[in-house]
């Protein structure tokens, strides 16, 4: 992090890429990079807050963010904006440091304001499908800094394993995980990525996703799923949250108090997504309490009993939440703060209509999911949703609050994760920051080879296509 010498040499042009605006991922709402350059040399180089900024030398996230940076107090880059986007300018601003023809750190005078268009942007990681390292997730959590992602979107157990240490109930992850030592997050380790996510302005979002997708919490915690039938005996499996004990209900409780202490967000998201109704028809103890409650054939109204008890749960806990689109499509009633998640690609247009008419915060994932690849620069087609485009009032549009782009874990581990997501989340990560009006593909494509090699010195980010990153001969 240099000092930086005043040389006003307008023949210093920006090194980087031929966009005009040089490397600037994402784009902010309002660029004016001049030509005059600033050579930046090597000794005590100062960020100065402005006179009207509230924040000052005893607030810890920014004295901590510019000793990341290798800073210790930045003259002539004036920070104005509201606190919450002061990390973020610090990285617009490093992202405009180039090298001059003499391979000096240099820096163009330039006027920037910016601000995100979506207030929600997240990623998902899948952490039961396979285990992933700490390391991984810190590494993860870097790079979203660095594209100004600030949602990670924890989906931390599932069917294959259950790798959250919880407290209250040890033998979840003592049975649940791939390995009850190795492969668990400890409390210190949700500490230690909650910490990191904080000091660069990211939430961790955690989701417990029931009563789907919970074959993991089976093994250690006896009956909490139903038992199948075959004919009228036991099969030996077991399906959901088993929604008729009041034992679930008094486990849950439990369960997410313990969560909504440990996860300092003010949201949790409660999942309820594809829910396999065969089980539950098997089992004779649920038929009868179907026919008991009035409930016919329509499982869904089963499910429907389950959330509203849970989500009534968590309720009491002062969390708000989030679910998958199902458990909106299925009538449940939600709190009005409650954010549905729009997920199954074909009619997601609609779906956010819907949503959004009935007066919910919603936030798309539907579009971008992306552990689904294919050859070619896939990036371009997550670049050019447009999060709005479905029928709707202003109203209804001030609703979606953004969205997540997501990596589901059956096909990654620590070996694929880094290449898989980056680049191409730096996509979404534009779409849901940037402009409305920022859909220049080549010019996204050259900002956007150049931002993937500024992320290669730190990651293994896959290339967009042929070519080289300049420090490469280095
Ligand atoms: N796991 C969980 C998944 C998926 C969902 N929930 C999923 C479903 C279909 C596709 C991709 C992911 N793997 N718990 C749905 C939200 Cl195409």
């Amino acid at each position: 992090c240099p000092d930086y010498t005043e040389q006003g040499d307008p023949e210093l042009q920006s090194a980087s890429g031929s966009s005009k605006y040089g490397s600037l991922w994402p784009l902010p709402q309002k660029v004016q990079i001049s030509d005059v350059s600033f050579r930046l040399s090597v000794s005590g180089f100062r960020i100065r807050d402005a006179k009207e900024s509230s924040a000052g030398p005893s607030c810890s996230l920014l004295q901590n963010a510019y000793r990341r940076w290798g800073c210790t107090s930045l003259v002539h880059f004036w920070m104005t904006s509201l606190f919450t986007f002061y990390l973020l300018g610090l990285e617009t601003f490093s992202q405009l440091v180039y090298e001059d023809e003499y391979g000096a750190k240099s820096i163009n005078s330039s006027v920037i304001s910016d601000f995100p268009r979506f207030a929600h942007r997240g990623i998902l990681l899948d952490t039961s499908r396979h285990f992933l390292p700490i390391k991984v997730i810190l590494a993860n959590l870097e790079t979203m800094a660095m594209n100004k992602f600030n949602v990670f979107h924890w989906h931390i157990v599932d069917d294959p394993s259950f790798p959250y240490l919880s407290r209250t109930f040890p033998q979840l992850s003592q049975q649940g995980a791939y390995h009850p030592y190795t492969h668990v997050y400890t409390p210190a380790d949700v500490k230690m990525v909650i910490e990191f996510a904080r000091l660069r302005g990211i939430r961790v979002i955690p989701e417990f996703d029931t009563p789907g997708h919970t074959q993991s919490w089976g093994k250690g915690q006896p009956d909490l799923l139903t038992p199948c039938y075959s004919g009228s005996t036991p099969s030996g499996t077991f399906g959901p949250v088993n929604p008729i004990l009041n034992t679930t209900y008094d486990f849950m409780k439990q369960f997410f108090t313990e969560v909504s202490t440990v996860f300092p967000d003010g949201y949790v998201h409660l999942g309820g997504d594809e829910v396999d109704f065969s089980c539950w028809k098997s089992n004779p103890d649920i038929k009868k309490f179907m026919d008991q409650q009035g409930f016919g054939q329509d499982y869904s109204k089963l499910e429907s009993f389950y959330i509203q008890k849970l989500l009534d749960i968590v309720t009491t806990t002062k969390k708000g939440y989030m679910i998958w689109q199902e458990v909106f499509d299925n009538g449940v009633k939600l709190k009005p703060d409650t954010v549905v998640h729009v997920w199954i690609g074909g009619g997601s247009n609609e779906e956010m209509g819907k949503v959004t008419a009935a007066g919910y915060t919603t936030i798309l994932s539907a579009p971008w999911y992306l552990d689904y690849i294919s050859t070619g620069q896939d990036w371009q087609k997550y670049y050019k949703v447009e999060p709005l485009s479905f029928n709707g009032t202003e109203a209804q549009k001030k609703l979606v609050i953004g969205g997540e782009a997501c990596l589901w874990g059956e096909y990654v581990d620590a070996t694929n994760l880094t290449p898989r997501l980056w680049p191409r989340a730096s996509a979404v990560a534009e779409r849901l920051w940037s402009s409305k009006d920022v859909k220049d593909i080549s010019d996204a494509y050259n900002r956007l080879t150049v931002h993937r090699c500024r992320m290669v010195r730190g990651i293994p980010a896959e290339p967009l296509f042929y070519g080289f990153c300049p420090h490469e001969y280095k």
